[in-house]
């Protein structure tokens, strides 16, 4: 059967067409396309029509390739769009890198304290969750009347059906981990309406059909669109082939790289909110316990600063070179809240650096080499207390997602890590995204670990094994323990 996979990340945007039989498992790329936020005044939005228009062309090129089965849609999580009681869009939707949740975070903890927070939503604090964009627009909300997360709203706009998916609703931090419903309650305490949280969809479930007026417009029949794991990660994580049984840990990695393991249960521990670990839901209604690291995001905005400086570099180019320069030469927080907002990335760098007492990289190739080693030393760090967190033990890292085209980085990871890294497949969250659709249909594929062993089986995978330099990556570990105390 045949599958459409409409899968927007941060970055690009791509609709991709997979087949699943028994045994089989392809995907090939229809249709890719920039997904680039446009400022409008002092705001940070996304071009979420132009997101529209282009997943309806990917959509249509996919059936006229070969007849599709259903479509399926995930995108990156916490931002949304509101509808007014006539179900029309209010305003367009924001950047979660937009800085108009400045200072909330805060102002929120003066009304519920993060520990309650985490026992009832279980999420990371991050000043990108849907709680505080939607506190930080509280004055406006009085003329919304739902609440739509990415993916929901372009579901909504294909088959006029209205629900906010499960795995994305538990990032809003609106979300309560252990009853699995809204937390109505915390929204009320700061101000956002109960009434803008619609009812909850599972992963699986069918949506409704493409609405009438838009199949014919596009020349299609009315193709039903189903529920998949629509945050790109929980999609993302059911296509790590990991072997049944395995203790294995996994980094997703994109413009954020997203480092954990899975577990059943939520971790709410003291140790756990102190390391701020997030308690994500997961397809099959499987936490994924991990944390955000700042990921490649760090490394395209650096070379979006060259260029936009009149001198752009080849990111191949730059990177065999970066593998060449000096290993852990200057090393920094990547997680550091001065990497989270668009900007000059190469003058923070060397800032922070300063700052910790280090010679700033002086050539490209150092800079690139500051990048990768610090992305590997979170990894190294967040695996470890991932596996400590939740009592386990890691014995291979999956690596997953466009991260797995950078042989340096994984590499490096398997260094850091200290195990061997498995990378593969790139196209995790599209791959995640159709196999749920394709269950949802009735093939035989009862259980995430069958879908894995359908992935391990017919996707590439490359291995990586630590070179044995454990003692760079431990003192390059203690010289950053040392800077943050400094600062
Ligand atoms: C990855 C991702 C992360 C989420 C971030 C922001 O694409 O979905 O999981 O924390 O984007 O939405």
């Amino acid at each position: 059967m045949r599958l459409a996979a409409v899968d927007l990340g941060a970055s690009s945007g791509r609709v991709m067409a997979g087949t699943v039989g028994p045994g089989r498992l392809d995907i090939e790329e229809v249709r890719r396309f920039p997904n680039e936020p446009v400022r409008l005044g002092s705001t940070l939005h996304w071009d979420v029509l132009g997101l529209y228009r282009e997943t309806l062309a990917g959509i249509q090129a996919a059936h006229r390739q070969g007849p599709l089965a259903g479509i399926g849609v995930d995108s990156w999580a916490v931002d949304y769009g509101l509808l007014d009681a006539s179900g029309m869009l209010l305003g367009n939707p924001v950047h979660y890198r937009d800085s108009r949740t400045d200072g909330v975070m805060e102002w929120v903890s003066k009304k519920i304290s993060a520990r309650e927070l985490y026992d009832v939503t279980g999420l990371q604090q991050l000043p990108i969750n849907t709680l505080y964009q939607l506190v930080s627009e509280v004055d406006t909300l009085g003329a919304a009347a739902t609440l739509l997360m990415i993916p929901d709203l372009v579901a909504y706009w294909l088959t006029g059906e209205i629900g906010v998916e499960r795995t994305n609703a538990s990032t809003t931090q609106l979300y309560d981990v252990q009853a699995k419903q809204w937390a109505t309650g915390l929204a009320e305490r700061v101000g956002i309406p109960p009434r803008l949280l619609p009812r909850l969809r599972d992963p699986g479930e069918w949506i409704g059909t493409l609405l009438p007026g838009l199949a014919e417009e596009l020349a299609l029949p009315e193709l039903p669109v189903l529920a998949v794991g629509s945050h790109d990660t929980a999609s993302a994580v059911v296509a790590v082939p990991a072997e049944s049984g395995a203790n294995f840990a996994y980094i997703s990695s994109g413009t954020w790289s997203l480092v954990g393991v899975e577990l059943a249960e939520p971790e709410l521990s003291d140790a756990a909110l102190a390391a701020n670990f997030t308690n994500e839901g997961g397809v099959d209604g499987t936490i994924r316990f991990l944390r955000n690291v700042m990921g490649l995001w760090v490394l395209t905005e650096t070379l979006r600063t060259w260029a936009a400086h009149g001198d752009p570099v080849d990111l191949a180019g730059v990177l065999a070179s970066a593998a060449d320069a000096p290993a852990l030469a200057a090393v920094v927080d990547i997680d550091a809240p001065a990497f989270l907002t668009p900007g000059d990335m190469p003058a923070r760098i060397a800032q922070v650096c300063r700052e910790t007492g280090q010679r700033p990289p002086g050539t490209r190739a150092e800079v690139v080499r500051c990048i990768v080693d610090s992305l590997a030393l979170a990894y190294r760090r967040t695996v470890r207390l991932a596996a400590n967190l939740a009592g386990k033990t890691v014995d291979v890292v999956h690596v997953v997602g466009g991260g797995t085209r950078n042989h340096l980085l994984c590499q490096l990871t398997a260094d850091a890590c200290g195990v061997p890294v498995l990378a593969g497949p790139v196209e995790a969250a599209a791959l995640g995204n159709v196999l749920v659709q394709a269950r949802a249909l009735g093939a035989d594929l009862p259980d995430l670990a069958a879908m894995r062993g359908l992935v391990r089986r017919t996707q590439p995978m490359r291995e990586y094994r630590p070179s044995g330099r454990e003692a760079e990556w431990v003192a390059a570990e203690a010289r950053l323990d040392l800077a943050a105390r400094v600062t």
